[in-house]
């Protein structure tokens, strides 16, 4: 039995959390799934292929207005083609021809990293990709704002649980979907336990405060909380916005998170169009 509970939009109901990466992964293979039926090598390629510039895995691509996992990309569509780099805060860099190259068995992406001999890329995101993609730059909020501090309070005790002072570990300030109104990303975590224990009262967010309507609400993007402990069974994760990207020209900003825990490192992209959904992730263990 464990004590842990996952909250996402999707699945408001106890779930168990040590799952979520399996969850992942499996909406990607379902996704590829998908994707493979209209085999990519049967079409002309499109831009819309996205990698994470540091591990050069492949997320999948945005073509068409929808989502493709790797499993739905030719590979020798990508081979020698030019990636514009965008680094985390949104900064369009250099173009850069990729190639494919032998993924490491802890990855679970294809991997592709530049043709060109060089320093390595600073952390950031490659985009094929003829809109920009960074029509909007977060700006970064003070972790002792005393406001946001008590929007994540506040959303605790929604769920029962107790923290009068949470400290953040990540405040943005970004108008995601572009209609003059900013919206704000709150990561916190408490966690008092070991890597694989948490203790009662325990919890890791992301919280989003968005603007429905004329008001502002709070919706999480990704929560896990620990109403009890739990010892050996739970391996609390941490969450972080990687970074805030049009990554499928549509005007809207994605959020990339990062997803950490004692034995692996994923990022995700998620959309305001349906927060519990994962559009496409990559998964890096030890
Ligand atoms: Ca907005
Ligand atoms: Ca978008």
């Amino acid at each position: 039995m464990t004590d842990r509970r996952m909250v996402t939009p999707a699945a408001m109901s106890a779930a168990d959390a040590r799952h979520r990466r399996r969850l992942i992964l499996g909406t990607l293979a379902l996704i590829g799934a998908t994707a493979c039926s209209s085999r990519a090598s049967q079409q002309p390629w499109t831009p819309g292929a996205i990698i994470d510039a540091a591990t050069g895995q492949l997320y999948g691509a945005a073509r068409q207005g929808r989502w493709v996992a790797p499993a739905g990309i030719d590979p020798q569509a990508l081979q020698g083609r030019e990636f514009i780099h965008y680094d985390r805060e949104g900064v369009r860099g250099a173009t850069t021809r990729l190639r494919s190259q032998p993924t490491a068995e802890t990855c679970s992406n294809p991997t592709y990293r530049p043709v060109a001999a060089s320093p390595g890329p600073a952390p950031g995101t490659y985009l094929a990709a003829d809109w920009d993609a960074a029509p909007r730059a977060a700006t970064r909020l003070g972790l002792d704002n005393a406001t946001y501090r008590a929007v994540v309070s506040d959303w605790l005790a929604t769920r029962d649980l107790t923290d009068p002072a949470p400290q953040l570990a990540q405040a943005l300030r970004v108008d995601l979907d572009g209609d003059g109104r900013d919206e704000v990303i709150l990561a916190a975590e408490r966690q008092r336990g070991s890597i694989t224990s948490t203790r009662a009262g325990d919890y890791s967010v992301l919280l989003l405060r968005l603007w429905e309507q004329d008001r502002v609400v709070t919706r999480p993007l990704l929560a896990d909380l620990y109403p009890h402990d739990c010892t050996a069974e739970c391996a609390p994760r941490r969450y972080r916005v990687f970074s805030t990207l049009d990554l499928n020209g549509d005007g809207h900003l994605e959020v990339i998170v990062t997803i950490q825990d004692y034995e692996a490192l994923s990022q995700a992209i998620y959309s305001l169009d349906d927060l519990g959904q994962v559009r496409l992730s990559w998964n890096c263990g030890p």
